[in-house]
């Protein structure tokens, strides 16, 4: 069984080993005594793919060294006790586990955690009443709402820590599909990327993955590819606003809509990529049949409820999320051209990788710009300080564009290896030096180069 690995401490050493080693004292400090074993899941940059693994599309994502590590200490009763190294900002948090609730309202730090709680019970073999509490200490550093999936790290971490508490053993596989579902707790509609590379990622190695069934494939990087990530300093939190799921509606009534425009049962549709298999279309086709049979202007609600004949009520109620519910418009060509000529790139990106070709980084590079284009104009999912980010970027790398859900948050930058620093350098220089924000931010931790890092892991101490 393709479990994460449960590994001694004794093996550990360099930064993780520091790390786990502040945050036992820490624990102990907090507790008595020293944790039982630390859980680590990984944030994640996704070099390209952005806003189509919740259309049924391949994406590529690899790990990276920032993680969230938990320190965890099981109870002989059903509490759960989480707290965090920063408490100043995430207060601690106590509840039973037969007893808790995840509201849709403020996304708080340890609802996250809740959701991953929830997860594993959703999909235990033991009853309720035979499951333990924990004493959980969270020691993050994934720069959070920056699109390097804090948020999946910590719902992963807490699922993976509690399930081993309880000695519930699921592949990795079954935690990242569990981890996706109970994630949409918070309210975003994420389509799992983020919990597929936490939980399958594996050093050395970026992967392709694929949806329904969950597929990851390595795909090793051309030679001197480096990647670079800048943090806009913009930050978002994807629960907090409806951008993210107004989004994810727009994919799905433009799947809808198409689907009724060529006879197929729109409640058959969730999915743009369900739409492309029952017309056994390319991706290329796919694009120009979007760009075809949907039109320009946006869709009033009144519109896309004729389409596909149901009543507006209908549509707030059967189709749209609680916090889409009131949006009156809706772009369906835009979204989609997106949605059909990225999940393209990722295979060209893909394609490119394994070529062995002179030109590979530079073709990658222009693959990630155009990606860039496509999610600032076509899916309005950028922001002037990143698009800013990137303009100044251009010509000091071989490409580059947002990365995650966007509205801010952090570039990702394709760099040959003998370049990195001066790019760095670059970036301090005419970014960050000016940037308010900036001011008192250790640089270190918001310009950084990353290489692909492993995936979710227990520590035994
Ligand atoms: P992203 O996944 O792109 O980082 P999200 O908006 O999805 O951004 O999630 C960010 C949220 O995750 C934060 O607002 C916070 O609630 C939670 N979070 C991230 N890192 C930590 C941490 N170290 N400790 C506690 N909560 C965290
Ligand atoms: P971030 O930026 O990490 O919150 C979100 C979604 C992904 C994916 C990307 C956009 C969640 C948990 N994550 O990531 O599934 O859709 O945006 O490509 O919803
Ligand atoms: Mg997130």
């Amino acid at each position: 069984m393709d479990t994460p690995p449960v590994v001694s401490l004794a093996s550990l050493e360099g930064l993780l080993k520091e790390k786990i080693n502040l945050l036992s004292n820490d624990f102990e400090k907090k507790h008595g005594s020293l944790p039982q074993f630390i859980a680590r899941v990984p944030g994640r940059v996704n070099l390209i793919g952005e806003h189509i693994d919740y259309c049924g599309y391949a994406v590529f994502p690899m790990a990276i060294e920032q993680d969230i590590l938990i320190a965890v200490q099981t109870r002989e009763d059903q509490q759960l006790e989480l707290s965090n190294l920063i408490p100043n900002i995430y207060e601690d948090y106590s509840c039973e586990l037969d007893k808790f609730e995840i509201d849709k309202g403020v996304p708080q730090w340890f609802k996250y955690c809740l959701c991953g709680v929830k997860g594993i019970l959703e999909n235990s073999s033991k009853a309720k009443s035979e499951l333990r509490g924990m004493n959980a200490r969270i020691y993050g550093l994934i720069p959070p709402s920056a699109g390097l999936s804090s948020s999946s790290a910590l719902v992963c971490a807490t699922a993976l820590a509690f399930a081993h508490v309880n000695k519930l053993q699921f592949t990795k596989q079954q935690l990242a599909d569990y981890c996706a579902r109970s994630e949409r707790y918070i309210g975003t509609e994420g389509g799992g990327m983020d919990q597929a590379i936490a939980m399958l990622a594996t050093q050395g190695t970026a992967k392709l993955i694929e949806f329904n069934p969950l597929r990851a494939h390595d795909t090793k990087l051309p030679p001197g590819a480096v990647f670079v990530i800048a943090h806009s300093l913009a930050e978002i939190n994807k629960a907090a606003s409806s951008h993210f799921n107004c989004r994810v509606m727009e994919c799905r009534l433009a799947a809808k809509v198409l689907a009724k425009l060529h006879g197929i049962n729109p409640d058959s549709v969730t999915r743009l990529a369900d739409v492309q298999f029952s017309l056994n279309k390319t991706l290329p086709e796919m694009a120009s049949i979007a760009g075809l049979y949907l039109h320009d202007d946006p869709y009033s609600k009144e519109e896309v409820s004729k389409l596909l004949d149901m009543t507006e009520s209908q549509l707030e109620n059967k189709i749209l999320s609680e916090n889409t519910r009131d949006i009156g418009f809706f772009k369906l060509r835009q979204r989609a051209l997106h949605v059909f000529q990225e999940a393209n790139r990722v295979w060209q990106f893909r394609d490119i990788c394994n070529s062995g070709s002179t030109t590979a980084l530079q073709d990658l590079g222009r693959l990630m710009s155009d990606s860039h284009h496509s999610c600032r104009d076509l899916y309005e999912c950028s922001h002037p300080q990143l698009d800013h980010l990137v303009e100044i970027s251009r010509n000091h790398c071989l490409g580059a564009r947002l990365t995650g859900a966007g509205w801010g948050g952090c570039m990702v930058a394709l760099v040959a290896e003998n370049g990195v620093e001066t790019f760095i350098n670059y970036l301090k220089e005419n970014y960050y030096k000016n940037l308010p924000a900036a001011v008192d931010r250790n640089l270190e931790q918001v310009v950084f180069a990353t290489q692909p890092g492993s995936g979710a892991a227990i520590y035994n101490l």
